[in-house]
């Protein structure tokens, strides 16, 4: 784990599979503007990019030709450690979640560890007017969300990204999903050191608060000791993302920032993309005088290849 002057891993959720593009024009879609708010990410400080694919009209796709066509989009111009999801969307299979990992080959790559309900839009009369039809389904599906990972799923991602000798990221948003990696690494599926990312804050898993995630934080070191490599932190939402962000640069851990999570750098100001967020990281890393990692540094620390 790190001590107090290390270096933070700044991960850049740059795209996402929940957040409406109807809700913000922050939100990019297609491959080109998901590798340009990649690149800006990058240039940001970003040490690592975490994408989703999303079509034209911002609907999630599984599509293995995008993930490559981002993936390779991104390495042409930069060399920020590239982290791809196999969680996708809710409504997408396991079948289609890994297809993306396979083609686009990135550094690192989610694994989600339990079956949750994800709820983004519980409240109906909160909800945002859109313009896309697609986008009026995920509304109307809200109080039916489940977002599916049976131990098969899990076992099959984990021994896929062994294989292609990608990078696991275990996605914790709760308790129970500590103990289900302690499982896999006492039988083998995972091998450990392994990269936690908590996701607080979604309606399903544990709450976002400061209290929350020291709370997971603790029950980490107490189950996995010295399996743990790094915990790197997600708030969902405004302000908790800035807000448990500052929390964990301060207490030794990674942060995530972008908009897959957050839509908002101020209270009544969305952000203008990712890049923006991670600059407020940024910020916040340079008064803690914790420095935020190269991509050099993290592929060094993931056994990689110093440039992608
Ligand atoms: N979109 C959520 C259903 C991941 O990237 O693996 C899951 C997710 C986490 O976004
Ligand atoms: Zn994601």
């Amino acid at each position: 784990m790190r001590a107090p002057y290390d270096p933070i891993v700044l991960t850049a959720a740059v795209t996402g599979g929940d957040v409406l593009p109807s809700q913000s024009p922050a939100v990019p879609c297609g491959p080109d503007a998901i590798v340009e708010a990649s690149v800006a990410a990058a240039r940001a400080g970003a040490t690592v990019v975490h994408l989703h694919a999303r079509e034209a009209d911002g609907r999630p796709t599984a599509s293995p030709r995008m993930f490559t066509e981002i993936v390779s989009g991104i390495r042409e111009q930069c060399d920020v450690v590239v982290n791809v999801t196999t969680g996708g969307s809710v409504d997408m299979t396991a079948d289609q979640r890994i297809e993306g990992v396979v083609a686009s080959r990135p550094d690192i790559a989610t694994l989600n560890l339990g079956t949750m309900n994800f709820e983004g839009f519980p409240n109906p009369a909160r909800w945002p007017a859109v313009r896309h039809e697609w986008e009026k389904e995920v509304l109307e599906r809200s109080g039916s969300v489940v977002f599916t990972n049976t131990l098969g799923t899990i076992r099959r991602f984990a021994t896929a990204f062994a294989e292609l000798g990608v990078t696991p990221e275990l996605e914790v948003y709760d308790l129970s999903h500590l103990s289900m990696a302690r499982f896999l690494l006492d039988e083998g599926t995972l091998t450990g050191p392994v990269r936690i990312q908590f996701v607080l804050g979604v309606l399903g898993g544990a709450g976002g608060s400061p209290q929350d995630l020291f709370a997971l934080r603790e029950a980490a070191d107490r189950i996995l000791g010295t399996d743990l490599a790094a915990v790197s932190v997600a708030g969902v939402g405004y302000p908790g993302q800035l807000r448990l962000g500052a929390i964990a640069a301060a207490s030794g851990m990674d942060v995530r920032v972008g908009i897959e999570d957050n839509l908002r750098i101020r209270r009544r100001r969305q952000a203008a993309d990712s890049a923006e967020l991670v600059a407020a990281a940024v910020a916040i890393a340079e008064q803690l005088e914790r420095p935020i990692a190269t991509p050099a540094q993290l592929r060094a620390e993931l056994g990689l290849p110093v440039t992608a």
